[in-house]
């Protein structure tokens, strides 16, 4: 089939596909053409009826380009240059502006006047002229570029002045300029600065007073800077994942100035042997990410009393929760200990977690549904999947089974070893249903129990 027939379905499904042009946008975007072996469509919703299978390859590259807009939000995907304008967006109908992939140079008054959002994604500048965001400059409140070509922090944004985030990630940015941060610095309350090629802890980052959330993850920081946070005033997020911290003294001394602020904290795959101090003395810690580190013991003394959720996934020096691990009274209401080697958890371990509604055990080395669990009794969800050491002796605990029966509504997953039976089969209430129950031959007998329970001993001590 030709060229030419592609043109034909092209506009005719241009014309009979075509959103009905919402009165609001200011942008003209509509066109499907065919050059060579590339069909380039613009504002289709739906492909175009298929008149040809293509088996010669004569169409080999496709590329779909179209502006949506809904509400008060347009985005706008491969285009190869800024649409002219149809309207300048005086009364603001359009306050989102989002471009996904293709190629820009922004010049002055090229965008939409009024905006509040701007999202660049994937895309290629060329430029980006000083007076670009000018039209926008009292109203620009959330700037976002991630995975775009463009080395440093655009001069555009010396004239917005009441920008509260700012979000740049997966871009290699070597020009970071003095005065544009100065200037952000005095209204920015979320930064985001994730994967942009920053080689040590950002100094410039303490005249940002305002802060309430900064992410700086994926860059390869190695250290905070002692007096990083003495100039801010209420720093409630931080997320520093996977920017190779390993020094607890550290983050100890740097953290120290908002310890009475922090509400969320993420130091993920990271390299800390230990939970840093400082963490005990946050009074209104709520979230901890501490998963991909090398964890290799928690103490209940390092674990704030209102802290709420807890991530220790895949730290796999950690292999014992003792009776000690939790603090009496604690607020936990999500703990994930999966992909850990714990093979023991102690009876009385999980008596201090009256709250616990989550827990996460699987991947871990068990080798025997823990009697600790006997001591929780507001679980919503219990994940023991994936645990190749799990085994369901017969008969069964009385405590386990008096346990789980006394739930109404519990949301178990697991499987005994080899994945015999399912864990809630094996506690369940009908005779019937319980593998331990007449001559099963699914059942794991206890002496088979007690052996592996041995060798275990044996092999950790
Ligand atoms: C923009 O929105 C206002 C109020 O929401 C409305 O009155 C006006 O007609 C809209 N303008 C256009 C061009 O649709
Ligand atoms: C939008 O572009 C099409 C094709 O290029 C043209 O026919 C139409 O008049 C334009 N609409 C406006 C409002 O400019
Ligand atoms: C702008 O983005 C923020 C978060 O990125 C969102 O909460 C807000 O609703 C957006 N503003 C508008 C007007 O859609
Ligand atoms: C961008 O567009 C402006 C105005 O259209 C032009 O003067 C400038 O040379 C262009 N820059 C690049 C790098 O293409
Ligand atoms: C953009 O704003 C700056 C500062 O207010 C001003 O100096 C400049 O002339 C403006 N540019 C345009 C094209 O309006
Ligand atoms: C920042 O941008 C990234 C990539 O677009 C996105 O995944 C993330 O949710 C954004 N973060 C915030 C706080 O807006
Ligand atoms: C970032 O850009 C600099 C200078 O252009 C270059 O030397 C460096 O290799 C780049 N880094 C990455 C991660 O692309
Ligand atoms: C600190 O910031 C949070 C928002 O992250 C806000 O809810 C809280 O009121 C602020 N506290 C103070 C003392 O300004
Ligand atoms: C850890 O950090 C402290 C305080 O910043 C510093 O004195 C010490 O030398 C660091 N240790 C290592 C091994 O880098
Ligand atoms: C275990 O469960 C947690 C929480 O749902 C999940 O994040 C994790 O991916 C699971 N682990 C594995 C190895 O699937
Ligand atoms: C098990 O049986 C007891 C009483 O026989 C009942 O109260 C309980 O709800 C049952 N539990 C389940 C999980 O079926
Ligand atoms: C239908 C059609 O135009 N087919 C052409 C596809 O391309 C090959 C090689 O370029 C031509 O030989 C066919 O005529």
């Amino acid at each position: 089939m030709t060229s030419a027939v592609w043109i034909l379905v092209c506009s005719v499904s241009v014309a009979v596909l075509l959103s009905p042009a919402a009165a609001v946008c200011p942008y003209n975007v509509t066109s499907c053409t065919c050059t060579g072996r590339s069909l380039v469509c613009r504002n289709l919703d739906g492909l175009p009826t298929l008149v040809s299978d293509n088996k010669d390859g004569n169409i080999t590259d496709l590329t779909f380009i179209s502006c949506t807009c809904t509400g008060r939000s347009l985005v706008c995907r491969n285009l190869d240059g800024l649409p002219t304008l149809v309207s300048d967006n005086k009364d603001g109908n359009i306050t989102d502006l989002t471009f996904i992939s293709g190629k820009l140079n922004i010049s002055s008054n090229s965008l939409p006047t009024n905006l509040q959002n701007l999202t660049f994604s994937d895309v290629s500048i060329t430029s980006i002229s000083p007076d670009a965001f000018n039209s926008s400059a009292t109203t620009l409140k959330s700037f976002s570029m991630s995975k775009v070509k463009y080395p440093e922090l655009p001069d555009a944004l010396l004239q917005v002045t009441s920008l509260t985030q700012i979000n740049l990630s997966d871009m290699n940015i070597t020009n970071w300029k003095p005065q544009i941060l100065q200037t952000l610095g005095k209204t920015l309350r979320s930064v985001v600065f994730q994967n942009v090629s920053l080689t040590s802890w950002p100094e410039w980052l303490q005249d940002f007073t305002l802060v309430n959330s900064v992410d700086l993850s994926r860059n390869n920081l190695e250290a905070i800077s002692v007096d990083a946070f003495s100039k801010v005033k209420n720093l409630t997020s931080l997320y520093l994942r996977s920017t190779d911290f390993y020094n607890e003294t550290n983050v100890n001394i740097a953290l120290h100035e908002v310890i009475n602020t922090l509400q969320i904290l993420d130091i993920s795959t990271n390299g800390f042997a230990f939970i840093p101090e400082v963490i005990s003395t946050m009074t209104k810690l709520a979230k901890l990410n501490l998963s991909d580190n090398l964890i290799q013991e928690i103490s209940g003394n390092r674990i704030p009393l209102q802290l709420r959720e807890l991530d220790l996934y895949r730290n796999i020096n950690l292999q014992l929760i003792k009776d000690n691990s939790f603090p009496n009274s604690s607020s936990l209401e999500v703990l994930n200990l999966g992909a850990t080697r714990i093979y023991n958890i102690s009876y009385l371990a999980f008596e201090p977690l009256e709250h616990l509604r989550e827990l996460y055990l699987n991947f871990t080395d068990l080798f025997g549904i823990p009697l600790a669990l006997t001591k929780l009794n507001n679980l919503q969800v219990l994940k023991m999947e994936g645990i190749h050491s799990l085994v369901c002796p017969c008969p069964r605990d009385d405590r386990l089974v008096k346990w789980y029966q006394s739930y109404k509504t519990l949301q178990l997953t697991g499987n005994c070893i080899h994945d015999k039976f399912t864990i809630q089969r094996y506690l369940a209430n009908s005779t019937t249903q319980s593998p331990c129950s007449g001559n099963s031959r699914a059942a794991v007998n206890v002496s088979f129990y007690l052996f592996v329970t041995l060798l275990m001993s044996i092999f950790l001590l």
